[in-house]
């Protein structure tokens, strides 16, 4: 405000002067006359001025006092309010946090508990196999859960599986060579229809399907075959050998087999499906937990911490497991360390993992275990990036549901049942 006050003064009194000295050149005398005018009415217009200023800067302060007063009261009232909001805030977030980390051990309480009844069902399954004659209709053969009937009557393909049906059977599906094995010891020399027909297209064979609608996977065929001779084979049989061969649909040559589940054995498969679901829901919860707590720990931290033994790489940490184990063995034994079996979404986590992959291969958390050609990945997301051998996947030899990483770092499918010398598990990083 001095300011202000200062600036103005000199102005006025310069133009004063100025028009001073023009009056000096016009009036000289009324210029004198201005000159002997008492020095107290210019010191009483001075005081006047000085007075006005000073109320003017009083005003001005106080407007200015109290502005700043109120400025400043409302800005510490928000600060209070912005200050508690955070503690609140705060507070909740540790609730929550709380509340996520109790969660992941009851979710991780429960998948075990599953596990453990899943393996007990199996076990019963597989006791119950063993002293399970007479859970079998008369003259009807066990093998593995199921009930086998070998006709000593012969019928065309779709007279045989009316028969199956009559006595709430199926043609038999292979599952694959042990259930084949079984097959080839008691075809007492004859040849039997299987549950096995072509999938034909304008002429052309697309492939073979199993009367549950299953594709096939699992093959046994003798050599030369399916020949689809004079194009009207469409019906597969087994051989004395046990070898499979495609025939025409209406040969009344063959036999068949039929073949039922047991009813315990349907009974536990039921329960097992249930609990596998079960299972894969309560592990997709899980992870949408382990994000939650990562992100919420994340807040303000970096998370990049991994177990011992673990190495850090873009917000998740992998372990690269050794020593001889099947796919199904591979995920248990990750899943004991806290992850799963490895899911691969970027060339980034492709060029991390080929850099330290085993020679020898490893397995991956890829697997079309349930549909033939569908593969999943273990974290359940999409397939957004692949990495596969050039040829690969070919669902090879006698089906390759498995995945596995070659020493080169490129995918190929693999029977399941493989022991591969290498693992690779994966787990969200902590804060
Ligand atoms: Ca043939
Ligand atoms: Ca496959
Ligand atoms: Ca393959």
């Amino acid at each position: 405000m001095a300011e202000m006050y200062e600036h103005k003064e000199p102005d006025d009194s310069e133009e004063e002067t100025f028009g001073d000295q023009r009056l000096a050149e016009r009036r000289p005398r009324l210029l004198h006359s201005l000159r002997s005018l008492p020095a107290e009415v210019a010191q009483k217009q001075m005081q006047s001025n000085l007075e006005e200023i000073l109320q003017r800067l009083t005003r001005m302060n106080a407007t200015l006092g109290l502005g700043t007063q109120t400025q400043l009261q409302t800005v510490s009232k928000e600060l209070a309010e912005a200050r508690s909001k955070l503690l609140e805030q705060e507070s909740a977030l540790k609730e929550l946090s709380e509340r996520v980390t109790r969660s992941l051990a009851e979710a991780g309480r429960d998948r075990e508990n599953i596990r453990t009844e899943l393996f007990r069902a199996l076990e019963q399954a597989r006791l119950g196999n063993s002293s399970s004659c007479k859970e079998c209709p008369e003259s009807w053969l066990p093998f593995q859960g199921s009930c086998y009937f070998f006709s000593t009557l012969r019928a065309t393909w779709v007279e045989a599986q009316q028969h199956c049906e009559r006595s709430g059977a199926h043609l038999v599906i292979v599952g694959g060579l042990e259930e084949q094995g079984f097959l080839s010891r008691n075809t007492r020399g004859r040849g039997y229809w299987l549950g096995l027909r072509a999938v034909r297209k304008v002429r052309r064979i697309q492939g073979y399907q199993w009367v549950d609608g299953v594709a096939l996977s699992f093959s046994h065929w003798n050599r030369g075959e399916p020949n689809d001779s004079m194009g009207r084979e469409d019906c597969i049989m087994m051989l004395r050998t046990g070898m499979w061969n495609d025939a025409p649909c209406n040969n009344e040559n063959d036999n068949w087999i039929s073949a039922q589940m047991m009813q315990d054995m349907e009974r536990i498969q039921t329960e097992q499906k249930r609990m596998e679901s079960q299972e894969s829901e309560l592990s997709w919860n899980l992870d949408g937990l382990r994000a939650d707590l990562s992100d919420l720990k994340s807040r303000g931290s970096v998370c990049d911490t991994c177990p011992e033994a673990w190495i850090y790489f873009q917000k998740k940490c992998y372990y690269f497991g050794e020593g001889a184990k099947k796919w199904i063995q591979a995920r248990y034994a990750c899943e004991d360390l806290d992850g799963r079996l490895v899911s691969i979404h970027s060339p980034e986590e492709q060029d991390f993992l080929t850099k330290r992959a085993n020679w020898r291969g490893s397995w991956i958390g890829l697997r079309d275990l349930d549909i033939e050609g569908e593969f999943i990945w273990m974290d359940n997301q999409p397939l957004d990036y692949s990495n596969w051998q050039p040829g690969e996947p070919n669902d090879g030899g006698q089906g390759e549901n498995c995945v596995m990483m070659l020493g080169s770092g490129k995918w190929n499918d693999a029977f399941c049942g493989s022991d591969l010398h290498g693992w690779v598990c994966d787990r969200l990083a902590t804060c």
